[in-house]
């Protein structure tokens, strides 16, 4: 069985829309860096960097890193179409999930703890890269959106782990306010990944 370490509305719902998707068991434990629980402990354990998502294999090992794990499941059950199966798209797949991890999911990371990149620093030295750090991210995501097309979602016909990160990680640091206005076309089909039948009710548990 596959064990998700995970909190509410946290990078786990892309993950745990995945595992819904390619219809294996798998368990859901509340953990997260934020809060002092047992389960946290655990997953300490298992990701020092105490990071969600966290996913146990059933073999027991340990995938962190979300465009991994996405990655990871793709793979392993391709009937899924967590990635597309045509080698071309499903190379742009893996490009997009790695854009998203390297560029927006580490910029939010900046946003929310400031501090671990300025231990010393003064509030209003905290505040200019926190806010250098959301520019950043706005252009991050100007560009993924320019770069990447939903016909009519990022993974072809029906969404895929693509789709399922962008919705999640676009949910955060007013990213999509910011794209209502910049890129709408774009922010259009981040909606339909939220409105689509698979994806709904995993992230109505989140959101
Ligand atoms: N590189 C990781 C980043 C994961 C991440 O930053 N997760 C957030 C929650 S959405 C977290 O656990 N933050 C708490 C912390 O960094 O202490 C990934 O792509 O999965």
């Amino acid at each position: 069985m596959y064990r998700l370490f995970g909190i509410q509305a946290s990078g786990s719902a892309a993950v745990e829309v995945a595992l819904e998707q390619c219809g294996v068991p798998f368990c859901t434990i509340n953990a997260s860096s934020w809060e002092q629980t047992l389960a946290g402990e655990e997953l300490e354990k298992l990701n020092p960097l105490k990071q969600i998502p966290t996913l146990q294999l059933p073999d027991g090992s340990i995938l962190t890193e979300s465009a991994a794990i996405l990655i990871h499941l793709g793979l392993e059950f391709p009937a899924s179409h967590i990635l597309p199966t045509i080698p071309s798209a499903r190379a742009q797949s893996i490009r997009g999930l790695v854009y998203i991890a390297a560029n927006c999911y580490s910029a939010i990371g900046i946003i929310d703890y400031p501090e671990r990149w300025l231990p010393d620093a003064d509030e209003s030295t905290k505040a200019s890269l926190e806010s250098g750090a959301r520019e950043r991210l706005y252009r991050s995501w100007e560009v993924f959106a320019d770069q990447f097309k939903g016909q009519p979602f990022l993974a072809g016909a029906t969404p895929g782990g693509l789709d399922f990160l962008a919705a999640v990680v676009s949910k955060w640091s007013a990213s999509r306010e910011h794209l209502r206005a910049a890129r709408p076309e774009f922010l259009a089909m981040l909606e339909r990944i939220d409105n689509h039948p698979r994806v709904t009710p995993v992230f109505a548990r989140h959101w």
